[in-house]
């Protein structure tokens, strides 16, 4: 058994510990990272693409924004389709705030090289981490390469995600959780085309809901609703191609450029919201206390929102001020709780439910409809989308 000490012991090396791990490390607070997976399989993971406001500004303070800012693209509006017609919310002409499209795989990437160049701790393949005390004399053990490891701390950070361990410390009679599972999944491709359209679309149709996004000018990443039992197999590219033309608005499928996919998944949707994020000496942060569909675009950002209410509680903590640790969970989840909301509002609008019939299927036309005619519509959608404020 070796034994090491840290003030902050951060569980998950995904982009929630990387980068409170970043900013604590830049404000002299010493962290230790503990991550299950290896680097290369981190690094592997597609997930978000689309960046809140906040988000970037978060990055750029911890000095990690600049290859967002030359290679990201910024987008200051994004479409919403019906009938396979289309129309574009433009956030910038109605509240004067944008999107940044920069994918979560190269947050990651600009993430890790900034902790290697600041010499920050990071064991990755750590195997059977499990938090001691944390009511008490907080401690957390794992094993690497056969040989047992502790590492004394003051602090522990779960950022383990929805699967991880962290949130299953806390005691049933403390942890409140509230959850609904979608009755679909997405099923993703990315591919080396040109996107579809120069910003998003996000589209509902009879036939279930579809989303054209984008990497770079000859990435894409397209996302249909499917059923979320259905076999990879079943979903040959041209049955996707196909399927996904049915569901944009015409113009842009006609001209849709497609090819071999790179990249094929398909992920159940849920909301999910386990109170409270601190108990004792541990934090939840990101999807180890939250999940968010992903129509919104908003779990990635939650969870640097997150960031942003623990960092700054635990640098006042080091600097002999406990008001942010004691207010973390209530400030953190305020924000969760709105764009829970958000997301569960947009998701329910953009797919076909089981249940729906013509009658929900036509309601929800007709609530497209007034989001096309009515800027008071378009405002409340453009400034959820791009982030309510810290
Ligand atoms: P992560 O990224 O899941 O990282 C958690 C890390 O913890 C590790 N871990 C453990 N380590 C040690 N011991 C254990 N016992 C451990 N258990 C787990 C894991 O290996 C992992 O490395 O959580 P984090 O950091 O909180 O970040 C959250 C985001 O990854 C997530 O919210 C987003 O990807 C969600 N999301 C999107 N968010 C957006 O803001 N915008 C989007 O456009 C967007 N699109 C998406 C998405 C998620 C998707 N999927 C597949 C879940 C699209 C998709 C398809
Ligand atoms: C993505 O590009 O992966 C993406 C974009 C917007 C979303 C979800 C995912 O709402």
């Amino acid at each position: 058994m070796t034994t090491t000490r840290t003030q902050v012991c951060i569980i998950g090396g995904g982009p929630s510990g990387l980068l409170l791990s970043q900013i604590l490390h830049r404000a002299g607070i010493d962290t230790l990272v503990l991550e299950r997976q290896s680097r290369a399989y981190v690094l592997g993971r597609i997930r978000a693409g689309v960046l809140e406001g906040g988000t970037m500004q978060m990055l750029r303070d911890a000095g990690v924004g600049a290859r967002m800012d030359t290679e990201g693209f910024l987008h200051d509006g994004t479409y919403v389709a019906t009938r396979n017609r289309g129309f574009r919310v433009d956030f910038d002409a109605l509240i004067g705030r944008q999107v940044m499209v920069y994918g979560q795989t190269e947050v990651t990437k600009d993430l890790y090289a900034a902790r290697d160049a600041m010499d920050g701790r990071i064991v990755d393949e750590a195997a059977d981490v499990a938090i001691q005390d944390a009511a008490g004399t907080p401690h957390v053990t794992y094993r690497r390469d056969g040989t047992e490891h502790r590492v004394d701390c003051d602090w522990i950070a779960g950022c383990d995600g929805f699967h991880g361990l962290s949130r299953q410390t806390i005691p049933a009679d403390v942890l409140r959780t509230v959850e609904r599972v979608y009755p679909f999944g997405w099923l993703g491709v990315l591919s080396r085309t040109a996107p579809a359209a120069p910003e998003l679309i996000y589209a509902n149709h009879d036939r279930g809901f579809a989303l054209a996004s984008m990497r770079n000018e000859s990435l894409s990443r397209y996302y249909i609703q499917a059923p979320v039992d259905d076999p990879l197999e079943k979903w040959t590219d041209d049955a996707f191609w196909d399927e996904l033309r049915r569901r944009l608005p015409s113009d842009v499928a006609d001209a849709m450029e497609t090819g071999p996919t790179i990249e094929k998944s398909l992920a159940p949707l849920r909301s999910f919201v386990a109170e409270p994020m601190r108990w004792n000496r541990l934090f939840l942060v990101g999807d180890a206390a939250h999940i968010v569909p992903p129509t919104g675009a908003k779990g990635l950002n939650l969870a640097v929102s997150d960031v942003h209410y623990l960092s700054d509680a635990l640098i006042r903590h080091y600097g002999g001020d406990d008001e942010g640790i004691d207010s973390y969970s209530e400030r953190a989840l305020a924000r969760v709780w709105k764009a829970t909301r958000f997301s569960w509002w947009f998701t329910t609008l953009m797919h076909r439910f089981p249940e729906d019939g013509a009658f929900g299927q036509r309601m929800k036309q007709a609530e497209i409809d007034y989001l096309e005619s009515s800027r008071a519509a378009q405002t409340v959608m453009a400034e959820n989308y791009v982030g309510l404020p810290f």
